[in-house]
């Protein structure tokens, strides 16, 4: 059974409002009784609890805490974002196998997303705790035809995505902590590693990696201190699916606005308000040397604007400096 029909008898079952007959699935997709009668098993057999009643049809009365690729795609309505998804049930790390595929001539836009990742990666080498099914880990492929100087502004986009994603689904007071963390009462629920190939005028690809905690319960000791996952903070168990189809969705709707002007022109107002420091102190970390200075919020090209000690208005770089609040991570 071709993938493709799963994903579009879930849309339909899902668009449906009540019980939709298998005649009328058969007919909108062109497709034999036996071919829908098949997915129903597949469905079944992947955790859906599907009501079939006769001269009624089926119902999806139950969905499963499912990421498949099918169950992703059929609930985006994106153009472009997340149009193609491939699942994994274990993976090295999402961004090794996007980058294996991404020159492939029709892969921007597709989603990669794995149950668990072996050897997750943070910037610089660090670790990325990816347990199996508690977290989202996915990685975007994207081919904008860009100033390859501009492309780390993406991250930042992406951190808008996620910050809107979670709050629509979740309600919490999500925020993003200058570039790219996003951090929920004081701790890190998403942290986001953009890769990029590219010549000196020219992008290959890009690779946007998003780890979030969505239902993890419990941390390594190392991270305990900083890390939270989103049903900690929530008190119950999220649902993924609405999460990563929400964040592609707002993802989407971001990048169109920044390829515009290549800048963060249209996006600096609405990221500055969800940023943690905001006209707050904080500590910037450079080559072993601790300054202490005011965040005002980034500009147009995403450097975070600080006062320092003269009152000279400065920007910073991202990847130049690391940043604390006064009084630790945030
Ligand atoms: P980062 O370098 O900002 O953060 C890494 C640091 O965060 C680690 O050194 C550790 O202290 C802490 N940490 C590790 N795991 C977690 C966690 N699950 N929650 C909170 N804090 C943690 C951030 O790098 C970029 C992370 C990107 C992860 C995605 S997942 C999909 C894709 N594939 C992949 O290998 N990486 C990306």
């Amino acid at each position: 059974m071709h993938s493709n029909t799963k994903t579009q008898i879930l849309r339909i079952l899902r668009k449906s409002n009540g019980y939709i007959s298998g005649q009328e699935i058969c007919e909108s997709l062109n497709i034999s009784r036996t071919a829908v009668w098949k997915v129903m098993n597949q469905l079944k057999e992947d955790g859906y609890v599907i009501e079939a009643v006769p001269n009624k049809g089926y119902y999806i009365k139950e969905y499963p805490d499912n990421i498949s690729a099918e169950e992703i795609m059929s609930r985006m309505q994106t153009k472009v974002i997340a149009k193609k998804v491939i699942y994994f049930l274990e993976v090295d790390s999402t961004n090794n196998q996007a980058k294996i595929i991404a020159d492939q001539a029709d892969s921007h836009g597709t989603l990669l997303i794995s149950e668990q990742q072996k050897t997750g990666r943070g910037r610089r080498g660090r670790n990325w705790s990816s347990p199996a099914g508690t977290g989202i880990w996915m990685s975007l492929i994207l081919k904008p035809n860009i100033n390859p100087a501009n492309a780390s502004m993406l991250t930042l986009v992406t951190a808008l995505a996620v910050v809107s994603g979670i709050v629509e689904v979740t309600n919490l007071d999500a925020r993003i902590k200058w570039p790219n963390d996003v951090v929920v009462s004081g701790k890190k629920v998403c942290g986001i590693l953009t890769e990029m190939s590219s010549e000196l005028d020219f992008i290959n690809h890009l690779v946007i990696g998003i780890g979030i905690n969505a239902n993890n319960k419990e941390f390594p000791e190392d991270i305990k201190g900083v890390a939270t996952s989103l049903s900690i903070q929530c008190g119950h168990v999220i649902s993924r699916q609405d999460l990563v189809a929400e964040i592609m969705k707002r993802f989407e709707e971001y990048y169109h606005i920044f390829l515009q002007t290549e800048d963060l022109s249209g996006l600096e107002d609405e990221y500055n308000k969800i940023l943690v420091h905001r006209n707050l102190p904080i500590k910037i970390q450079n080559a072993g040397e601790t300054t202490e200075v005011y965040a005002l919020g980034i500009d147009n090209m995403g450097r975070l604007l600080v006062k320092d000690s003269n009152n000279e208005i400065v920007p910073i770089l991202s990847g130049e400096v690391s940043v604390r609040g006064i009084s630790g991570y945030v």
